[in-house]
């Protein structure tokens, strides 16, 4: 019988995530402890903890069938592997940045300079196809402080909410790609049956969990007067339920809305006399 086996990231800013999301997809991780191979009570899967730079190959030599991890190593690895989601968390970008005191003035500012980095292939892939000609000095960590000690002019790294750029005296000047978490597959999951009906049956889960990200569940009560208007502002993905209460005149209305349009709609809902608005969250969403 052949099991599914997903690689993901023994520590570090995708773990916590990516056991959440096999968690709520009804995969029981226990805690891996000391082991780098483990089993799931509740689903056919082996989880392999691994770094995230290695994840990629492993995908693509079939040590693992499946792996989560961010787009920036699949990239850099040029791994042969498919991208099967995008999961939604984990979002950074690569990017150029250089001394906040240097007279930036474009990509030619480049010409002829030394760029610190730990991604040398998507640096010197993006130069090239830039007709820029510069040096890439590969670095392991830490790239941002290489300009402040004289490894390099500029740099290109991670950048996610700029901060460690600012305080390190940097200023981003050129984004080259966007990452966030994908879920990547060595493509000869489709060839067995059985592990392809397995993935068919996760991917299932996780777009139910990815499609109820920022939805909530709203429920009130209602004058029967208002119903009408109020199925206007909250109108469902079919149509809303409505139940009668016990108090005549009146009835229970449950709907799902986007959470970045939540305040208007129950302010508009107050209005037209909605009482008792319970807001939920979502947790899966099954279409
Ligand atoms: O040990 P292992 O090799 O597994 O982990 P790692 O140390 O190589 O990677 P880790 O855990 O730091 O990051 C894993 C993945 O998270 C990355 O490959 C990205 O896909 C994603 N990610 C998202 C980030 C960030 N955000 C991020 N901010 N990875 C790194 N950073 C670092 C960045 O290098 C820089 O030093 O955070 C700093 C910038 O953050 P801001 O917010 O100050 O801009
Ligand atoms: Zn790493």
């Amino acid at each position: 019988m052949s099991t599914l086996r997903i690689a993901l990231q023994t520590k570090g800013r995708l773990n916590t995530d990516s056991i959440t999301l096999l968690e709520e997809a009804g995969i029981n991780v226990e805690d891996p402890g000391r082991k780098f191979l483990t089993r799931s009570s509740s689903f056919p899967v082996e989880l392999l903890y691994l770094r995230d730079d290695d994840i990629p190959q492993a995908v693509s030599m079939g040590a693992a069938d499946l792996g989560i991890v961010g787009y920036n190593e699949v990239l850099e690895k040029e791994a042969p592997v498919e991208v099967v989601r995008k999961l939604g968390w984990g979002a950074c970008r690569l990017s150029l940045a250089v001394p906040a005191s240097a007279d930036y003035d474009g990509l030619q500012w480049f010409q002829g300079k030394r760029i610190a980095t730990s991604y040398p292939k998507i640096l010197r892939k993006f130069l090239s196809e830039n007709g820029i000609s510069a040096s890439v000095h590969e670095i392991a960590g830490s790239v941002e402080v290489a300009p402040s000690v004289g490894l390099g002019d500029a740099i290109f790294d991670i950048v996610s909410s700029g901060g460690t750029l600012v305080r390190n005296s940097l200023v981003e000047v050129y984004r080259v790609v966007e990452s966030e978490a994908v879920l990547i597959a060595n493509p000869s999951v489709h060839d067995d049956p059985e592990k392809e009906s397995d993935l068919k049956r996760l991917l299932f889960r996780f777009d139910s969990i990815m499609k109820s990200h920022g939805k909530k569940y709203l429920l009130m009560n209602i004058p029967n007067d208002s119903l009408e208007e109020a199925i206007r502002i909250v109108p469902a993905m079919r149509s809303p339920t409505v139940l009668p209460l016990a108090q005549s005149g009146w009835s229970s209305l449950h709907s799902v809305v986007e959470e970045d349009v939540l305040w208007d709609k129950v302010h508009a809902l107050k209005e037209i006399g909605a009482e008792g608005i319970l807001v939920l969250d979502v947790e899966k969403l099954v279409l």
